[in-house]
């Protein structure tokens, strides 16, 4: 059995930096980078298989000639003759995930087409298309290994629990009992990064002469934002790994000198983060570390901020979300917009570089901006991020506001676009939200 792992490339769509001042553009987030962290565990846990990594992004980030998608994909085909291809989705990148299915079905529709990841964990149903053999909801890696066995005997997938299979045209889900999966513990398989090592100089992130990789503490988040999708993707559940499975990790990725947390928050647990940091320094490891780290947590904790910047923690991501506590209170943050200022004092104290993020609603009018303006001036953090409140299809905002939502090209919702009425015109909120990346402290962009 050959499998071939498509990781989508990132939509283009981004109003912010389209409408930006020039000034601004230079800061604004063109691209995020990491490698595909789903896809390669997916590899891990079929060890036994001939996997390919189609790693689409770093494709057009060593190459922005590279050949356009069609073509690219065709080339994956005719080089791997795979029997099933897996694309992973997030809901931005679903018009291009589902292209390529529709090109897989084209190349040979005996091809099995499997979709997973967020998106098809959220939104099952937009997956009932002729492209999609398999839908596949949660961390499913056991779930695809079944897939991929029932295939490789020529097995039909009723007894595989946990997916929506396509049988005689129609879509239906299996009735078959999922079987117990814990991707953070037992079920745990450490990332194939060996099928991405050639693009490895792309995972650099700023000006980082070395590549960065992603590592997850734990999967889940204990909080429930509205507008966030992570903890209905694991229904509110939060997975924690071993300490030594992390540390075993981390001493097995020489190639990496910057490791990039994929937590939705990676102090979770006080004690649990502590004793990592014991084991770290125990263990000699010497990596540069970014993580995600709410700002209540870190105003309440500050020596276990400090005990991190000790053992190599640069830059912290943290989610402001909003000066204004009725906001806060509306996004469901359970933090008080009082303790951003401790925080940014905790961190800028530890050297720690902050990356402070806002989320500008479309119904700020100038005076909206005016009071974030001066706020976030007030407040300088090195990175500062100012991104457009989205509903994230899965999303309790996403309900909230769905009556109000405009736009619904999947591809918009990247946080970049406003699929949602402004009040102010709409190129007039794109320049006002541009230029807001003019106000923090550093001259980078990471
Ligand atoms: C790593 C990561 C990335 C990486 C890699 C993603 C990639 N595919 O290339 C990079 C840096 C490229 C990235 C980019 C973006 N990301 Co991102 N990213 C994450 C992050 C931090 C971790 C995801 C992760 O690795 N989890 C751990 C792995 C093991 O789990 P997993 O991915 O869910 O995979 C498991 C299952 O889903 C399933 N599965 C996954 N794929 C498949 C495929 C098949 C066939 C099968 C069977 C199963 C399967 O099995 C896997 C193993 O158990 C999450 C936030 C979070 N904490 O979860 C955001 C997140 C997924 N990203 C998000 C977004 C919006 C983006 C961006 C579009 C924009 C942005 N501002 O962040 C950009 C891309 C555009 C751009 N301009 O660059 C959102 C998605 C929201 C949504 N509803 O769509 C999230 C949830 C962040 C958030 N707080 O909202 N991202």
């Amino acid at each position: 059995m050959r499998i071939l792992l498509i990781n989508p490339p990132r939509s283009p769509w981004n109003s912010i930096l389209q409408y930006a001042p020039d000034e601004a553009k230079h800061f604004i987030h063109k691209k995020l980078i990491g490698p595909p962290l789903g896809l390669l565990t997916l590899a891990g846990a079929l060890n036994d298989f001939d996997v390919t990594i189609a790693e689409l992004k770093a494709e057009y980030d060593s190459d922005p000639n590279a050949p356009e998608l069609e073509v690219l994909v065709e080339k994956y085909l005719k080089e791997v003759k795979p029997d099933i291809v897996g694309v992973t989705f997030i809901a931005s990148e679903f018009n291009d995930g589902i292209r390529i299915l529709n090109i897989v079905k084209r190349y040979n529709p005996e091809i099995l087409t499997v979709a997973g990841g967020l998106h098809a964990t959220l939104c099952p149903g937009d997956f009932y298309l002729d492209s999609v053999d398999v839908i596949c909801k949660g961390q499913a890696a056991g779930i695809f290994r079944e897939i991929v066995t029932a295939k490789s005997k020529n097995e039909g997938f009723e007894k595989i629990g946990g997916i929506i299979y396509k049988e005689n045209g129609q879509h239906k889900a299996s009735s078959a009992l999922i079987k117990p999966w814990n991707a953070a513990r037992e079920n745990f398989y450490f990332p194939r990064r060996d099928l991405i090592k050639q693009w490895i100089n792309t995972y650099i992130v700023g000006n980082s002469p070395d590549p960065s990789t992603y590592i997850f503490t734990s999967l889940g988040c204990q909080y429930q934002c509205s507008f966030c999708s992570i903890w209905p993707q694991f229904d509110k559940n939060v997975f924690q790994r071993e300490i030594e499975s992390i540390i075993t990790e981390l001493k097995s990725i020489d190639d990496y000198a910057v490791v990039r947390f994929s937590d939705a928050n990676t102090i979770i647990n006080v004690n649990f983060i502590d004793k990592l940091c014991d084991r770290i320094l125990e263990e000699g490891i010497k990596k540069t570390y970014v993580m995600d780290i709410r700002f209540d947590t870190a105003a309440k904790y500050p020596h276990l901020i400090e005990k991190l910047a000790k053992i190599g923690l640069k830059v912290v991501i943290c989610g402001f979300e909003s000066f204004r506590e009725e906001e806060l209170l509306k996004y469901n943050k359970s933090a008080s917009a009082e303790i951003i200022e401790q925080a940014i004092s905790v961190f800028h104290a530890n050297d720690v570089m902050l990356r402070g993020n806002y989320v500008v609603p479309p119904d700020y009018t100038e005076n909206d901006f005016e009071a974030l303006s001066e706020y976030a001036n007030r407040n300088k953090v090195v990175y500062a991020g100012y991104t457009i409140l989205s509903p994230m299809p899965g999303t309790v905002y996403y309900e909230e506001v769905k009556p109000s939502i405009i736009d619904f090209d999947l591809s918009k919702y990247n946080f970049f676009n406003s699929v949602m009425q402004t009040k102010l015109p709409l190129e007039e909120f794109y320049r006002k939200v541009g230029s807001l990346w003019l106000i923090k402290k550093g001259n980078d962009v990471i």
